[in-house]
């Protein structure tokens, strides 16, 4: 069922049933491969021929035999794909998928930041979280993901510094849990940076005995009062190693319920809700905006029109080599 996002994607007037024939057909003319973000919503999830967070995507990404991949997620993911599969080609529904954090991070400011810290005579090594862009990825050394972040930190010789970008709270909880010294960069998402504590509090309270699964893109006082830390790839493995019936408290983008049900249906799963800035009122707000351009529709649109495509950029060529060697190795 795919849910609206208020003032970002209009209500589909289209009937879904149609578009996902449509879809179905358009991949096989059209020698497509879908591959889609857990953040997406689960009718796009259910067209998609690969599922999974971004390491895993990257890596489906590589496996592809078709001669198109649609990437169904945002923007920085449909990079990589193109990257690390430069003869294909890589369409991406809405190229106004973005990411809050990758707009934090702009690759002017990163390079001025290391080079005033190169000249204060910072030995350092820079790593990024995945959700960057080419240029940025191109400028640093080592590339994460919710799924492999630890153990990328910890192959950052002990002798240096760590400049982590752009997610402060990952940075943060990266730090703790490693050991590393980290220069944080002062980005968050839009999404995981709204829940509310109290709120969380009161659900926890209204259900004895559940388990907080948070991701760690959430804040501090999120994750403090956390019971599971990971990425959405470890969530749903978690959830699916817990075959008694359970409830979860779920802090992350709300599209996440879906495949945890499809892995884990047993379990209850209820979302953490957010806060709205602007009123500071309690909402069911926690989705992408820009996920959620990733509509049937767009997902059809973008099949039959070949386009919007992601096209090769000098900068790939730098940024694929970090990409490969942090995601691939
Ligand atoms: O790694 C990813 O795909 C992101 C951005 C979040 C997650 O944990 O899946």
């Amino acid at each position: 069922m795919s849910v609206s996002v208020a003032g970002i994607v209009p209500e589909s007037t289209e009937d879904p049933f149609q578009l996902i024939d449509e879809i179905e057909e358009l991949k096989r003319s059209t020698d497509t491969t879908i591959l889609a973000h857990y953040y997406v919503d689960g009718d796009v999830q259910d067209v998609a021929d690969f599922t999974g967070d971004s390491l895993k995507l990257a890596r489906d990404a590589t496996t592809v035999t078709t001669s198109r991949i649609l990437f169904s997620g945002v923007h920085f993911m449909a990079e990589t794909a193109k990257m690390l599969s430069p003869e294909k080609t890589v369409l991406l529904p809405d190229m106004l998928a973005g990411c809050s954090l990758a707009d934090s991070c702009q690759p002017e400011a990163l390079k001025k930041f290391q080079d005033e810290l190169r000249a204060a005579g910072r030995k350092f090594e820079t790593v990024a979280y995945i959700n960057t862009s080419a240029a940025v990825k191109s400028l640093c050394d080592w590339i994460v993901t919710s799924g492999n972040a630890r153990e990328i930190v910890e192959r950052v010789p002990a002798d240096r510094e760590i400049l982590f970008a752009p997610d402060q709270h990952l940075g943060r909880y990266l730090a703790e849990v490693t050991g590393r010294k980290m220069i944080l960069w002062p980005g968050a998402c839009q999404v995981h940076e709204i829940f509310s504590v109290q709120d969380l509090l009161a659900a926890k309270r209204n259900n004895p005995g559940c388990t907080v699964m948070s991701h760690p893109e959430c804040p501090q006082n999120i994750l403090e009062v956390s019971d599971f830390i990971g990425g959405t790839e470890a969530m749903r493995k978690h959830v699916m190693a817990q075959t008694e019936p359970h409830t979860y408290l779920v802090a992350t983008e709300a599209n996440m319920l879906y495949p945890l049900e499809k892995a884990a249906g047993q379990h209850k799963y209820i979302p953490v809700p957010g806060i709205v800035a602007s009123t500071g009122e309690t909402c069911a707000c926690n989705r992408c905006p820009h996920m959620a351009r990733n509509t049937l529709e767009a997902v059809r649109n973008c099949l039959r029109d070949g386009t919007p495509e992601i096209t090769w950029q000098p900068f790939f060529e730098q940024a694929r080599e970090v990409v490969a060697r942090s995601l691939l190795n």
